[in-house]
């Protein structure tokens, strides 16, 4: 899977693209991310500026359509394989494990992170994207929204985890609308706390039980959101 990232801010994800996972899904060929920085469309051959004042006024500055269609255009022609445009941004549909799990089966996505207060509302309705926000907070740009998507995307790519259970029994994952029970390894005991007696029986049925129980005793004084949320 190809992801393209458009950013303001380059180096924000040189640590998180050499470290862990993500790595090794690139190392191993499964992954392949390319930044590029939006400031080297910009037609203001002097400062580099991106960014102008809104049209009627109002607090900070927009990001402006030429710079923003040209971009996508020319990486769109760095691959054969056309990208899914995705948008960055606070209004966009909040991003949850299933959406995640179908975005996991593009080819390729083309993500645009937004900064100061967003985009020129024709970038959306020239490009046509997929918008996408990570929850109802407000971040200073899009850079740490684009990562939570490539690394909630990658872990499903098959191959990209070593265990090919792991991810399905992930909360929120198909295979499991359940928070996780409580995990323990060893010391068996610290400052008098103990590992529950059960996890130590070696029995796997009583085991099991004892998951499940914990599991959903959890997620209903949780989230019991989630038990009404069955089609989600
Ligand atoms: Cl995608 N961007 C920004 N700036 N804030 C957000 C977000 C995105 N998702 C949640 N909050």
């Amino acid at each position: 899977m190809r992801f393209d990232i458009i950013t303001l801010f380059p180096p924000i994800f040189a640590g998180y693209l050499t470290q862990s996972l993500l790595a090794k899904a690139i190392d191993r060929g499964l992954v392949e991310i390319h930044i590029h920085d939006l400031r080297e469309w910009s037609t203001d051959l002097k400062h580099h500026k991106i960014d102008d004042r809104p049209y009627g006024g109002g607090p900070g500055m927009l990001i402006c359509v030429p710079p923003v269609v040209h971009c996508v255009e020319a990486v769109q022609q760095m691959s054969e394989q056309p990208g899914v445009v995705v948008v960055m941004t606070p209004q966009g549909d909040r991003l949850d494990q299933r959406r995640v799990e179908h975005m996991a089966r593009f080819d390729r996505m083309i993500l645009l992170c937004g900064r100061y207060e967003g985009f020129d509302q024709r970038v959306i309705d020239i490009l046509n994207p997929i918008e996408l926000s990570v929850g109802d907070y407000v971040l200073n740009g899009g850079e740490v929204a684009s990562m939570v998507v490539v690394d909630s995307t990658v872990r499903m790519i098959p191959g990209v985890l070593g265990d090919e259970k792991s991810s399905w029994d992930d909360s929120f994952s198909r295979g499991n609308r359940y928070l996780e029970s409580p995990q323990y390894t060893r010391p068996p005991e610290f400052r008098g706390h103990s590992v529950p007696e059960v996890l130590l029986s070696g029995d796997h049925q009583r085991i099991a039980d004892w998951r499940t129980a914990e599991a959903t005793k959890k997620t209903r004084l949780r989230r019991n959101d989630l038990f009404k949320s069955e089609g989600g």
